[in-house]
């Protein structure tokens, strides 16, 4: 007997082995996401986060969930407080975790869940250059990422940074899963052109869904400290530091 597809194949597009692009997969939610993304906001306003290196970022971020994503003058990393408030982030709305979980099973990554969400704005101009994302504990988990609003080009690279880098337009309601090889791959976005959407206004809003931390509460804990250990020293090995690729300027 055959079963009805969660998901249309056509509007499926691969990028490389583990990312695909889900196009409009959002699109129906993307009102219910905006309306949690203000509460969100009532709570953890948008902020300029500025690098080791000095640099004011041009996008504007905030983050919900258990754990989120922060840059200063020490490093990058995930914290369970928002530095601007001193209160824990807030909680991820249902909607973002439905859409992550509904989303990953649509790419073949099931039984996501997600813990952090790093939510970006770019105003005209706002960018986002060549970088990895692994701050993350266990880069075994895909990440999810819901454009919003005006489109952009998103830039998407190989594991090294000289590697080539092909140009996929991000438009409002499209989802990205990346995971298995493509989860360390280089990435980054073109700045914004100006435009407008009737729902967004003159921006565009990212979400990116993330299993930032080790599993909690369970036996994993301790195969997840394991699993730190070893990475440490496979970097050590390398004679590389941890933070060395990450978000240069
Ligand atoms: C490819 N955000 O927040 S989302 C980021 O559009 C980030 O705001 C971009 O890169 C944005 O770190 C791109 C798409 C994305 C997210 C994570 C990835 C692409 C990725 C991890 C590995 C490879
Ligand atoms: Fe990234």
């Amino acid at each position: 007997m055959s079963t009805l597809p969660l998901f249309d194949d056509a509007l499926v597009q691969p990028l490389s082995e583990g990312a695909a692009v889900l196009r409009r997969f959002a699109a129906e939610r993307a009102d219910t996401l905006l309306a949690d993304l203000q509460a969100v906001l009532a709570q953890a306003p948008w902020r300029h986060m500025v690098t080791p290196g000095g640099h004011r970022m041009s996008v504007a971020m905030t983050n919900c969930g258990d754990l989120g994503w922060v840059a200063d003058s020490t490093g990058y990393r995930y914290v369970r407080t928002d530095p601007m408030t001193g209160r824990p982030w807030p909680a991820m709305p249902l909607s973002f975790v439905q859409l992550a979980t509904d989303a990953a099973a649509a790419a073949d990554f099931g039984g996501f869940v997600p813990d952090a969400c790093l939510a970006n704005r770019y105003e005209p101009k706002a960018k986002l250059s060549l970088h990895q994302d692994k701050d993350e504990y266990d880069h075994g988990h895909p990440i999810v990422s819901v454009s919003l609003g005006i489109p952009a080009v998103f830039l998407f690279g190989g594991r090294k940074r000289s590697d080539p880098t092909a140009r996929v337009v991000l438009a409002h309601g499209d989802v990205v899963v990346w995971g298995g090889p493509a989860r360390l791959h280089y990435h980054g976005v073109l700045p914004l052109a100006p435009g407008w959407h009737p729902a967004v206004g003159n921006m565009r809003v990212n979400l990116t869904l993330r299993k930032a931390g080790p599993a909690t509460n369970s036996p994993a804990d301790d195969r997840g400290e394991g699993l730190r250990r070893h990475r440490r020293a496979k970097a050590d090995d390398r004679g590389e530091g941890l933070r060395r690729h990450r978000r240069a300027s």
